[in-house]
């Protein structure tokens, strides 16, 4: 209790700090420029990190230089869990992260992250791009955020360094490294395997050590993150695919005026096309570079136990929400 009274205070003293360096009462009067960071997790030559900076470049050239945006890569602002608390009380201005950690403060998110939803990426960007898509954007601004646009981010696959998974069977006894989100904690324990919530940037030492004992990721982030010298073992059953979300603070964005709120809005739109495509590449050259590298990569033909053994999820994640699940399903 103490330890979070203690970083919730500092994390305002510091935000006080930042505002008042950029005095952003002022920003919709003032005609100078404005500076803002966003915080990216991945390192600068990553494909969402290539897109930050393009959505920076679009809003710099769409305000005519008005609106600089300075992207923070690898993490320097801080892990995704602490970014978004900053993000939410307007201690960072903008942010790239995964949804799993959104959907900790607005569960409904966790409709689009469900196990086995989508049938691939085709499907999911169909299901981003329609009414629902919009509606989970807009539902995460009662919390302090506005989402701005989506990103892709393949499938999630897990892998280890102990052995070779082909059936339910091998999870038993093994503990896999999950981002802090509760469902992704149920569904390893719904896979018979235990959850450890470690950053993504101490995972590397984690896993060197036998901390844990393997994580699950997509292809681009088993590669750079260099998680596949240490776990050879990748399965690909893609349990998930986990949209990411561009977000920037709801505090800060009402500072500015909604014209220029309507063109970082645009902006992040754009992008996103920019982004789909540098994802498709940067996937391709992962998998070859695993490969090359003599991981084993396991195919799992036939999921359907994976897939029974996380059914209970839907009903605690999405009960509420099940007339969703359904058009998503049966999307085309
Ligand atoms: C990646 C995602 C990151 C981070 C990471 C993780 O796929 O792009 O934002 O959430 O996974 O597992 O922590």
């Amino acid at each position: 209790m103490l330890k979070r009274i203690f970083k919730y205070s500092t994390l305002i003293f510091l935000g006080i700090l930042v505002s008042s360096c950029n005095d952003y009462k002022s920003i919709r009067e003032s005609k100078e420029v404005v500076y803002f960071r966003l915080a990216e997790t991945h390192p600068g030559d990553f494909p969402t990190t290539i897109a930050d900076r393009e959505f920076a470049r679009l809003v710099e050239e769409k305000t005519n230089g008005r609106i600089i945006i300075k992207v923070y890569d690898n993490e320097s602002l801080g892990d995704e869990a602490s970014v978004i608390e900053q993000v939410q009380f307007g201690g960072i201005d903008f942010a790239r992260v995964m949804i799993g950690r959104v959907a900790e403060f607005s569960p409904e998110l966790n409709v689009l992250q469900l196990p086995y939803l989508y049938r691939d990426d085709e499907h999911m960007w169909k299901v981003l791009n329609s009414h629902i898509g919009d509606y989970f954007l807009k539902s995460i601004e009662d919390e302090g955020v506005i989402g701005l646009g989506w990103y892709g981010a393949g499938a999630r696959n897990f892998y280890n360094s102990v052995k070779e998974i082909n059936s339910l069977e091998d999870f038993q006894g093994l503990r896999f490294r999950v981002v802090e989100s509760e469902m992704a904690k149920d569904m390893i324990r719904a896979l018979g395997a235990s959850p450890v919530f470690i950053p993504y940037g101490k995972l590397y030492d984690a896993l060197q050590i036998g901390e844990v004992d393997g994580a699950e990721n997509n292809f681009p982030s088993y590669e750079t993150s260099s998680h596949y010298k240490v776990a050879k073992y990748y399965t690909l059953d893609e349990h998930m695919r986990v949209p990411e979300i561009l977000i920037a603070s709801k505090k800060i964005m009402e500072r500015i005026t909604e014209e220029d709120l309507e063109i970082i809005k645009e902006c992040a739109r754009q992008t996103q096309l920019f982004q789909r495509e540098l994802w498709r590449k940067k996937e391709k050259e992962s998998k070859d570079k695993v490969y090359q590298a003599g991981c084993i990569i396991t195919e799992i033909e036939d999921k359907e136990e994976f897939i029974k053994a996380v059914e209970p999820l839907y009903d605690k994640y999405a009960k509420d929400y099940m007339d969703i699940v359904k058009e998503i399903k049966e999307m085309r």
